[in-house]
């Protein structure tokens, strides 16, 4: 992945970025804001930082690509946390993460390792028996997927099962060596309820360009020995389609 980003960035990105750092002589400014924290009052499985979002106001921008860079290169305060700046999760902060954050931000390169994809999603779903031949039932666990060819890999979960009451949804999303991991999480503004349901979630993954891609999806409540949703895909080839699982155990089930 460092690597590819590093070709990917022409010397004017690096040029740019560079100049952009020099430039900026007031550096601790970007420190003297406060944390902000998360807009979900209740996380299921927290996490307490944003990957990529290194100097902790709650945005990835260029003033995360300056905020690494200033404290590699100039001593600057070091990111909140840590962890915030290792954008390609290889367990190291170095310039190849001041690279790969900047190819993201400026020419479309992968996002951050598990970076936050907002997701809607409508009401816990409803089976009628009348419903249309071609709907999904209710004892199947789907993913249709749509690509644009270029950059854009548009996710429709269908029957992803979660709490009754989740009022908010995100995926966070790690790309790495072709293989894709999607996991799906709940959020809560009051609190669970003691029922899961069906839903069918929309999100779209930036930053994958055209190959071979393993997608994993990571769902919270499948029971023990159940089959995970996970598949191959040749997107340079097959740019939409659907892959299915049977499942039983509840919410799933027959209807
Ligand atoms: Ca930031
Ligand atoms: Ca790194």
């Amino acid at each position: 992945m460092f690597f590819r980003s590093s070709v990917l960035l022409s010397k004017t990105l690096f040029i740019i970025i560079l100049f952009l750092v020099l430039s900026f002589t007031s550096f601790n400014s970007l420190y003297s804001q406060t944390a902000q924290p998360h807009n979900v009052s209740i996380l299921i499985n927290l996490i307490d930082f944003l990957c990529g979002d290194a100097n902790a106001d709650g945005d990835i921008n260029l003033g995360d690509v300056i905020c690494i860079a200033n404290y590699l290169l100039k001593g600057g305060p070091e990111p909140v946390p840590p962890d915030a700046a290792d954008v390609n999760c290889d367990e190291l902060i170095n310039i190849g993460d001041v690279i790969y954050l900047a190819n993201y931000l400026l020419k479309g390169g992968p996002p951050p390792c598990w970076s936050e994809i907002p997701v809607n999603f409508d009401s816990c779903k409803t089976f009628q028996r009348m419903d249309p031949i071609d709907s999904t039932p209710p004892n199947q666990d789907c993913i249709e997927y749509q690509y644009d060819g270029e950059n854009v890999l548009s996710i429709k979960h269908i029957n992803a099962g979660f709490n009754c009451c989740a009022d908010e949804m995100k995926a966070f999303v790690n790309i790495e060596d072709n293989i894709i991991t999607i996991e799906e999480r709940e959020y809560f503004y009051v609190g669970p309820c003691y029922c899961l349901c069906l839903f069918d979630l929309d999100y779209d993954i930036s930053g994958v360009s055209p190959g071979v891609y393993t997608i994993k999806v990571i769902e919270l409540y499948l029971s023990e020995g159940d089959e995970p949703l996970e598949f191959t895909v040749d997107l340079s080839s097959s740019t939409s389609g659907r892959h299915c699982v049977d499942r039983s155990g509840y919410p799933w089930g027959t209807w």
